[in-house]
């Protein structure tokens, strides 16, 4: 895993102190392109630690000890580790305030909640990596791609559903929110 320092559009306009954040991701990632949109939209500088997933990376014992599930993204804020994209974009929330990915509203907050879940628990993760080579080893490769056209299908109509009297410019409204994400 290789090390580059990747600095951020406006960081030095929001530069309070802060530890250093470190990302592990992929570049095809959509989970860790969420992770890096919100860092890039609150300024926040980060390292950035690319996992290979096609060269297996993410089960090296090393970046195992960070994440045992063996998923990017993962974001290391001095002695915080955390995975899982949602929960890493609450935690910028929370800590990092600047520039919100929510609403104050409790029901566009709950929309913007729902819209983050579909995507990370009932889109992506049932096409990732790990699956399809699970398909393509006890069912067949053919079946791969009827899969994932079938969930993302099955997942956007949801999502189209639920956007459709909150949208405005951007997906809950006209301003970015981690609906959008
Ligand atoms: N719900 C998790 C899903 C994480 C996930 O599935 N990550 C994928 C990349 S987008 C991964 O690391 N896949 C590696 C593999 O399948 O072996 C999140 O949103 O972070």
């Amino acid at each position: 895993m290789a090390s580059a320092s990747v600095v951020v559009g406006e960081a030095e306009a929001h530069s309070h102190s802060h530890n250093k954040l470190t990302l592990y991701s992929y570049w095809k990632s959509s989970c860790s392109f969420r992770v890096r949109i919100a860092l890039n939209f609150k300024g926040l500088k980060y390292d950035y630690k690319p996992v290979n997933l096609l060269k297996g990376e993410q089960s090296h014992p090393e970046f195992l000890q960070l994440n045992p599930v063996g998923f990017v993204p993962v974001l290391v804020d001095g002695p915080v580790v955390i995975s899982d994209s949602f929960a890493i974009l609450m935690y910028l929330e929370d800590k990092y305030p600047q520039q919100p990915l929510l609403p104050t509203d409790i029901h566009k907050r709950a929309i913007n909640f729902q819209a983050v879940s579909i995507v990370s628990s009932s889109i992506q993760p049932l096409h990732n990596l790990n699956l399809l080579k699970y398909i393509e080893g006890k069912v067949g490769p053919d079946e791969k791609l009827p899969w994932v056209q079938s969930v993302i299908r099955k997942g956007f109509t949801a999502l189209e559903k639920l956007l459709k009297e909150h949208t405005g410019r951007y997906a809950t409204g006209d301003e970015v929110f981690m609906g959008y994400l």
